[in-house]
């Protein structure tokens, strides 16, 4: 068989993960698919004419996914009758626009809240009954111990899925799902309905304390902690093995947000077996479960959340919150492969797109209600991220090429932290953030704007820099004087994957030989060579 039948059997293959080196990648059409993405206010993609003004500006963003919910309530607003109209058109017009799609199921749970489940399920709280306060409150949040809402949710899904694979799996628009959106219980840190009471007497069920077994070495220390201080019981109820307390309410509907979630991840697959991944809304130090949306895919109970779901490619993490390094790191242990889903659309997310991808080898970034406002004129962050979104792209097949292999770095640089230190092959690199030189009108403002970028070793003294606000001076730790000179830098792009120049960077560009360096209002890519000298 030739070599263009191969490639059309690959591009037939539906969209997954594959392991490349020590790092994971999404494939889509039979090639590495690199996420950069934005994902869409709640309500936007909800009618067609809503979505008219909104598909210019998402070209002029530079990019290449969006992320766009689905509710249950408008796909099966009556019992068994499925309305697919705007689910087909959004595939449709996302296609043209030369937009993938991934699609977020708002079922059961959206921010914890059971506000997407159709009319006839939240009228009907006999049949599809509510998770319950300790009070004994009703909440407006399904509980996840009913057969029947499981069995109707997998139903709807299903069918979305099943559609999903017929309309669009020659084209492969449709590369990821996320099922719900932002599980976790508010306000109680526990279900106290009828049917949780009852699981929670229960014995803790034996898969969790298996894959906990199993998995000791690697488990989160802070939850170690918990199962530890128990005296790492393996038999016995919630309360026995875990402790009473606010954290075993939490493992404890941890495992059963994940069991249900799980089931519906493995249904869908069975129609149509795209990737999916969960996401969580972070919590905050010393904020108690039930204070924040408790028991989702959150760092200290992704272990319960790994054990019960293993339909559930990967866990992602939203961010609003503070600390993106710190939260990340907790989100590449075990294999998880990191995406961002959702960061607030601030003027931080251009430097953490490079960050992200550079640092982490990201299946992709998406900052959160990506749209804005159409019709004005693109602001100053979303400039920038399309500036950087079209680097990223340029520099796809070096990171492509590299991944997985100790070659790709990242930095992100601020005012608090500007400078960071990384070793590529014999060199360690000290980038700083540019306004540390001085030279830059801004550099004696208050506020500094974030600057970020990858570097990628390319060959033994070869390097590619992309990125914006960053310099770079090097050391040869294989050395003894490590003193390493600039043999040549130069400022240029990518055109049909072709490395060419427009610019050969030297004097006040490299400081005399000095630095690697782009400034803030520059997102540009360069390639470079060093050399030792004694
Ligand atoms: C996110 C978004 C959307 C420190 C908020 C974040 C999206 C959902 N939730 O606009 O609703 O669908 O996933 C919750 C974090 C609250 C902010 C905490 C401030």
């Amino acid at each position: 068989i030739s070599i263009i039948q191969v490639q059309n059997l690959l591009a037939q293959q539906i969209p997954h993960l594959q392991k490349v080196g020590n790092e994971q990648q999404l494939i889509v059409s039979g090639k590495p698919f690199l996420i950069l993405g934005g994902e869409l206010g709640n309500s936007t993609a909800t009618t067609m004419e809503s979505m008219e003004p909104v598909w210019p500006r998402l070209d002029s963003l530079n990019l290449n996914t969006i992320l766009v919910p689905v509710y249950w309530e408008l796909l099966e607003p009556k019992e068994g009758e499925f309305q697919y109209k705007l689910v087909e058109d959004l595939i449709i017009e996302a296609r043209k626009h030369d937009l993938k799609l991934t699609f977020l199921w708002f079922g059961a749970w959206k921010n914890s809240m059971s506000s997407h489940a159709p009319a006839w399920v939240k009228l009907d709280q006999q049949r599809f009954p509510r998770a319950k306060s300790e009070s004994g409150e009703s909440q407006e949040i399904l509980t996840p111990f009913s057969e029947e809402t499981l069995e109707a949710e997998i139903n709807a899904y299903r069918h979305l899925m099943r559609h999903i694979k017929g309309v669009d799996a020659g084209h492969q628009t449709v590369i990821l799902m996320q099922p719900e959106n932002e599980i976790g219980m508010l306000s109680s840190a526990r279900d106290h309905s009828r049917l949780a009471n009852r699981k929670f007497k229960e014995e803790v069920p034996a898969d969790l304390i298996q894959y906990f077994q199993k998995n000791r070495s690697e488990l989160n220390p802070e939850f170690l902690e918990v199962w530890k201080k128990n005296g790492f019981k393996t038999e016995g109820n919630w309360a026995e093995v875990f402790g009473k307390g606010l954290h075993t309410d939490e493992i404890f509907m941890a495992y059963y947000f994940a069991k249900y979630t799980n089931q519906i991840s493995a249904a869908g697959k069975e129609e149509y077996a795209l990737p999916t991944f969960v996401n969580a809304a972070l919590n905050r130090p010393d904020v108690k479960p039930g204070d924040y949306p408790s028991a989702g895919p959150l760092p200290h109970i992704l272990d319960v959340w790994k054990a019960a779901s293993p339909e559930i490619d990967f866990y992602a993490p939203d961010f609003y919150n503070p600390r993106f390094k710190h939260w990340n790191d907790l989100y590449v242990r075990q294999d998880n492969p990191l995406f961002v889903p959702e960061h607030r659309f601030d003027n931080t997310v251009a430097a953490k797109a490079l960050y992200t991808i550079g640092h982490y080898e990201a299946l992709g970034f998406s900052p959160f209600s990506i749209e804005q406002i159409p019709g004005e004129p693109l602001s100053h962050k979303e400039k920038k991220l399309a500036e950087v979104y079209k680097v990223i792209d340029q520099i796809k097949p070096l990171l492509n090429k590299y991944r997985g292999q100790g070659k790709i770095e990242g930095v992100l640089l601020d005012k608090e932290v500007s400078e960071a230190k990384f070793v590529l092959g014999d060199y360690e690199f000290t980038a700083e953030h540019t306004f540390n030189l001085g030279w830059e009108p801004d550099a004696a403002s208050e506020e500094w704007e974030p600057s970020g970028a990858i570097i990628i070793q390319t060959g033994e003294n070869e390097f590619y820099f992309a990125g914006f606000g960053v310099s770079l001076k090097m050391k040869n730790l294989k050395d003894k004087s490590g003193r390493v000179g600039i043999l040549k830098t130069d400022l240029g792009c990518f055109e049909d994957d072709q490395w060419k120049v427009y610019r050969h960077l030297n004097g006040d560009q490299t400081h005399q030989g000095r630095h690697i360096r782009s400034f803030v209002d520059d997102v540009s890519i360069q390639r470079f060579e060093l050399y030792k000298y004694d």
